[in-house]
């Protein structure tokens, strides 16, 4: 999974973007400001680590998130875009090519040091600002792309540029009522044609609010204290917090010293746990795991998919030789401590190819190739 990291300036993405990858990004305020990051966030699953216990494998492979942390976008970029002068925004469309979601960081921290380019800190304000620069971004493409299909259709008769002309101006007409095109739902074949454009509107979001250091009592329930309800209920939309400044700093120290800190500050779960979770949410993603004596190993897949399709995640080969799947569920995991004891106590099942596979089952396929 890719995710970029977006939002205005100076509201602490690339705090954020350290605290997720425990890099060490410049956040000064003249450090790195035009070029993009990229870094990886592994999924702490404490699940993994019991398994690992049991197992006692070689290696412990985490499941990652890639995540690129860009530039602020200020006010006006997407609107210069539509007006044929968007030189940002073209950078930031590179940036954000092929990207699964978009982390969207609000400036939710006070502090008169680093003065914020709408003035006194909102949320709400800089969301809905934000959304429509993102609407203004997607409908300077939407528009070009109109233009010259109806100048190709004029030429030549096409089934292919027909449907295409039909979906660009459903896009249009929501984006014109200032709707993000999130909201749209698309059959697979739809999805399929609008693939090579980068609709920002269309990503699913994630919103992290980024709070002040003494804000930590604010994190369950940031949604009511900064009146984000109407978001909140969104398709393809999730809204949580962090205190990102402090959180980095207390991702970098030792667990232990981690957790008490963050017992302190009354924190449950870290940051990096609490995006991530939402991120999987967000996405509609669930979890299995492999586990032997080489690797015990965490895997993403698409909630829904069938145990096949599953193994296609490991290897194309074990998809395609696919013949059963040995399945325990975690929790029976833990109490039998091994495949052969799962197996005897009747916590092992036999899966086909066409099993839905649940979050946390532990995998053994069976295949030949
Ligand atoms: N007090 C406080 N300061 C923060 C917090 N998060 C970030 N900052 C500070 O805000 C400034 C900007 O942080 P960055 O993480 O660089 O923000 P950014 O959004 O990446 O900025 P640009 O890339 O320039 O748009 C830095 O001085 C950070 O230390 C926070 O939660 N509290
Ligand atoms: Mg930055």
């Amino acid at each position: 999974m890719r995710v970029g990291i977006v939002g205005l300036p100076q509201v602490g993405k690339t705090t954020i973007f350290n605290l997720l990858t425990l890099g060490k990004a410049d956040t000064s305020p003249r450090g790195g400001k035009s070029e993009a990051h990229v870094g990886v966030a592994h999924v702490p699953d404490s699940r993994l680590d019991q398994l690992a216990e049991i197992f006692q494998p070689e290696k412990i492979t985490y499941a990652t998130v890639d995540y690129v942390d860009l530039p602020g976008l200020a006010r006006g970029e997407g609107k210069a875009a539509l007006e044929g002068q968007g030189k940002e925004m073209a950078g930031y469309l590179t940036s954000l090519k092929n990207i699964d979601a978009l982390l969207h960081v609000v400036r939710g921290f006070e502090d008169s040091s680093i003065p914020h380019s709408e003035g006194p800190v909102e949320p709400a304000r800089d969301i809905a600002l934000f959304e429509l620069e993102m609407i203004f971004s997607d409908l300077a493409i939407v528009e070009k792309r109109l233009e010259r299909l109806a100048k190709d259709l004029k030429k030549m008769k096409s089934t292919d540029l027909e449907v295409e002309h039909e979906i660009l101006k459903r896009f249009k007409h929501a984006l014109e009522e200032e709707q993000p095109l999130r909201q749209i739902e698309l059959t697979e074949d739809e999805k399929k044609r609008v693939r090579g454009f980068t609709f920002l509107s269309a990503k699913p979001i994630l919103m992290i609010l980024n709070l002040g250091d003494q804000d930590a009592g604010k994190v369950p329930r940031a949604v009511e204290e900064f009146r984000l309800q109407k978001y909140a209920g969104m398709r393809n939309v999730r809204i949580a917090a962090v205190c990102g400044k402090i959180e980095a700093e207390i991702a970098s120290l030792p667990e232990e010293d981690a957790r008490l800190f963050m017992e302190d500050l009354g924190l449950s779960g870290s940051g990096l746990a609490r995006i991530i979770q939402e991120s999987y949410k967000l996405l509609g993603l669930i979890s299995f795991f492999t586990a032997g004596e080489p690797e015990v190993r965490a895997w993403t897949i698409p909630s829904g998919s069938t145990a096949q399709k599953a193994a296609g995640v490991i290897h194309t080969d074990i998809e395609r030789g696919f013949i059963k799947a040995e399945v325990v569920p975690f929790p029976r995991m833990l109490e039998c401590r091994s495949f052969q004891e799962a197996k005897s106590k009747g916590a092992l099942r036999l899966e086909g190819k066409d099993y839905t596979v649940q979050e946390g089952d532990v995998i053994l396929f069976r295949f030949n190739i």
